[in-house]
């Protein structure tokens, strides 16, 4: 039997590939902890893009000259990237979008309109981020269907024990959750909430962007029935995104958004839709983009996503550690073995933006914000978090220097 090593990550090597990392802030070397946010990118895949618009640019699905063709292939060559990467059936339920926002508003709208009414539920987390929490407290409203919100615990963990009480709202339609919270790094029992939400007779809807550049997702192995992501936080360009969803489900829709390529046929009687994906991509689309999407898809794969998973695994419970020494820090959410590579915390008497301002002085980015989770801040009774993301090009030294910004805070505000 064949022996496999696992791959391990080396990020100070893979640094080298993140030209970012050459350009000193307030004339010290740049400490990104902001990932969660947004991810820095390779050159490889600032070079790919490059490239596609100086020897392949026209646009896609349009013209029969050999340029738009290898556009056009290149396009498509990304698509199955994308279907690779999340294990998805078939490229016809990889839908590319602008982000994932626009995929999760996608399904509200065009699934949520047509499905949900009086006596309905929609479900979502109170560690839902605005963008898959906003969109189904609206339709909620316009449809006339009630909204329930599952809660968490002191330790930031869904508590599914309040399942039942919630199943008392009606018939519950769709529940909509994240892999990986973006403000306290929860990894959420997406399996059993996906095996409750179908026992109910609902959908699953599952904000991926924090779980998709990070760890291994695989969206039959979860049984959802959408799954959306962003390009700009797997090592990508910003303006492309992916949204899975079920064939059965996507086939039964109506178009969210309508003009050029999603249509089969149009008169002045009727239209009728294109075949799937290509029904939810009206529009020119972010081609370039979605091609970077592709190049990055390889850049992290060839990485190595469960070593990237591992390697964040021990930068969070290092950092963790780091922050447990300073009594007047207190840090939110699950221990080390339950979360993904995100730290929340905040410095006593001290404004999250003036910990960001001072960090920033000694080179270090965090961000300071509700990090667009304000239901979660009200639960947690604050307003805001000082937040620590890491990826595959963050290094021990960056924590070291995390640590060192915070005594000078510490000291500033004395
Ligand atoms: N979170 C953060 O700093 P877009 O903007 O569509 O690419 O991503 C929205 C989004 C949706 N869900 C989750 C879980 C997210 O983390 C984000 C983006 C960033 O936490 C910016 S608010």
């Amino acid at each position: 039997m064949a022996v496999t090593t696992p791959r391990k990550l080396d990020a100070q090597t893979l640094r080298q590939d993140f030209p970012i990392f050459g350009h000193p802030i307030h004339g010290k070397p740049l400490s990104y902890l902001d990932s969660a946010s947004s991810s820095q990118k390779p050159r490889q895949v600032l070079d790919a893009m490059r490239t596609f618009y100086e020897t392949s640019y026209a646009n896609v699905h349009r013209g029969v000259y050999d340029l738009a063709e290898r556009a056009t292939a290149g396009f498509e060559a990304s698509r199955e990237k994308v279907r690779a990467l999340i294990n998805a059936p078939s490229t016809a339920e990889v839908i590319f979008t602008r982000n994932v926002t626009q995929g999760l508003n996608l399904v509200a709208y065009a699934w949520g309109l047509d499905n949900l009414g009086p006596g309905d539920v929609a479900v979502v987390t109170e560690l839902e981020h605005h963008a898959n929490f906003v969109p189904w407290q609206q339709i909620a409203k316009r449809t006339g269907a009630e909204f329930r919100v599952i809660g968490i615990d002191d330790a930031g963990e869904l508590r599914l024990d309040g399942l039942d009480a919630i199943a008392q709202a009606g018939q519950i339609k769709v529940v909509a959750a994240n892999l990986v919270s973006n403000t306290l790094g929860t990894i959420n029992p997406i399996d059993r909430l996906t095996a409750w939400a179908h026992e109910q007779g609902a959908i699953m809807v599952v904000d991926a962007a924090q779980a998709v550049p990070h760890r291994r997702v695989d969206v039959q192995a979860l049984g959802c029935d959408f799954l959306g992501f962003t390009s700009h936080k797997l090592c990508g360009p910003t303006g492309a995104g992916a949204l899975y969803g079920r064939r059965e489900l996507l086939e039964r829709m109506s178009p969210f958004e309508m003009g050029g390529e999603m249509i089969r046929k149009v008169s002045i009687e009727e239209t009728t839709w294109n075949d799937l994906p290509y029904k939810f991509e009206a529009g020119t689309p972010a081609f370039v983009e979605a091609y970077g999407m592709g190049v990055a898809i390889d850049y992290i794969t060839e990485v190595g996503i469960e070593a990237i998973e591992e390697y964040e695994h021990e930068l969070v419970g290092l950092v963790l550690d780091r922050l447990a020494e300073l009594p007047w820090v207190t840090v939110y959410g699950p221990p080390a073995g339950r979360r993904a590579g995100i730290v929340s915390f905040n410095v006593d008497d001290v404004h999250p933006h003036d910990v960001a301002q001072i960090l920033d002085s000694e080179g270090v980015c965090v961000r300071a914000s509700h990090h667009c989770t304000q239901p979660l801040m009200r639960r947690l009774g604050i307003t805001a978090t000082a937040r620590a993301s890491f990826y595959l090009y963050s290094i021990p030294e960056e924590i070291d220097r995390l640590i060192g910004g915070l005594h000078k805070v510490r000291k500033v505000f004395a």
